[in-house]
């Protein structure tokens, strides 16, 4: 029997971080459109976060990325998040969108680019100083298009190198994540392209160097959940990159292609103690064409429905029928909690919360949309499909 007291409680103290860059415009390589209301700064992404926070109680920190964030002072910036009741997550670099990194950054064959993508990496941890966060996102764009271009093995040596000098700058408490992805933008060759790399990597680094898993940046059919169990056994998730892929690293919705896959994901965090280690449990979207707020309250909840499923796996029968090796009793137990309604679990929940039972009704009917619109004029673009 499941403890639906325990349930409730774990709901309660489950954190999404939203990236700062799911509230801006952004596009595909073919087109923006661009949306009115959107956020002209930092400052004004923070207050859109906020009303996600206000309204799910469950989203209290915000991702920021490193130029498209840039600030004169982090620190004023935390103290803005902090006086909307928000805190500043994890400081996402970027060492893909300057001409010097065409080859490569923190892999390029010449050392004065790969000082200046290490120069970024160590200014961000600055950064991370300055607003408390503990972690540092790297995502590297690194890799090569044809065979031969540059050494898969020297590669490899370089990024040890550069990830190396990044890592003895980390402080106490804080930790380096490390994003794989199969491919894009290179074609062939990508220089952190999975789970193993980015492991053998981070194992090599030390407890403070864990692994991202976006679960956008895997081949169709790959057993995420399996990952997912084999780095939590090994002591090495670090947090997610949630969204959605129907195609390839389509960044939309989490939960919105196969909500199956995201319960089995979330169930193996569950199974995995995942709940106590210190697992960020992070959303990396961008809407290009719905708009932005619900969007990610959607997520949000999303990322609850899942997690209430996972919550609510009889451990106990599923331990018993696999025992008695029933394939089928096992999987229907599995299945049984998948198959739940959790929405009036989740509304419960929200209403001991002091919040709204329907965020996305509420959202609407703050006003919010309408009253931005009518202040902000003239909105940012979040940096990607420029
Ligand atoms: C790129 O494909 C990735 O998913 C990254 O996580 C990227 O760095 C992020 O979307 C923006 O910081
Ligand atoms: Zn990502
Ligand atoms: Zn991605």
């Amino acid at each position: 029997m499941t403890d639906l007291a325990a349930v409730k409680a774990a709901l309660k103290t489950q954190a999404v971080e939203t990236p700062s860059w799911a509230y801006g415009n952004s596009g595909t390589r073919f087109k923006v459109f661009a949306q009115q209301g959107v956020p002209r700064s930092p400052r004004e992404k923070l207050d859109d976060a906020a009303q996600v926070h206000a309204l799910t109680g469950v989203a209290p920190t915000v991702a920021l990325h490193i130029p498209w964030d840039t600030v004169d002072d982090y620190a004023a910036l935390a103290g803005y998040a902090e006086e909307r009741g928000l805190r500043l997550g994890a400081i996402n670099s970027n060492t893909f969108q300057d001409d010097d990194y065409r080859l490569g950054s923190i892999c390029h064959p010449d050392a004065a680019v790969r000082r200046k993508a290490v120069g970024h990496l160590l200014e961000c941890v600055d950064i991370m100083d300055a607003t408390g966060s503990q972690d540092l996102k790297l995502w590297f764009a690194d890799g090569t298009n044809y065979p031969g271009q540059d050494d898969l093995r020297g590669r490899q040596d370089r990024l040890a190198e550069g990830l190396a000098e990044v890592y003895a700058r980390l402080g106490e408490g804080q930790r380096m994540l490390l994003e794989y992805k199969f491919f894009e933008p290179a074609f062939y060759a990508t220089d952190v392209p999975d789970w193993g790399t980015a492991y053998a990597h981070c194992l090599k680094l030390g407890p403070k160097a864990q692994v991202v898993v976006d679960t956008g940046h895997h081949a169709p059919g790959t057993n995420i959940e399996f990952i997912v169990a084999t780095l939590l056994r090994e002591g090495k998730l670090g947090g997610f990159d949630f969204n959605s892929r129907f195609y390839a690293d389509d960044d939309l919705m989490v939960g919105a292609a196969d909500p199956f896959q995201l319960f089995r994901i979330m169930y193996e965090v569950v199974r995995g103690g995942g709940f106590t280690a210190d697992v960020a449990f992070m959303l990396d979207q961008c809407h290009n064409i719905e708009p932005k707020v619900p969007a990610i309250i959607r997520s949000v909840m999303n990322v609850q429905e899942a997690t209430a499923k996972a919550l609510l796996v009889d451990a106990e029968a599923l331990a018993a029928a696999q025992r008695a090796e029933d394939v089928l009793g096992a999987n229907a137990v599995l299945m049984d909690a998948y198959n739940t309604d959790v929405r009036p679990l989740l509304a419960e929940v929200r209403e001991e919360m002091g919040l709204d039972p329907d965020p996305m009704g509420a959202f609407a009917r703050s006003g919010w949309a309408e009253k931005v619109v009518a202040e902000r004029v003239g909105g940012e673009q979040a940096g990607w499909g420029a």
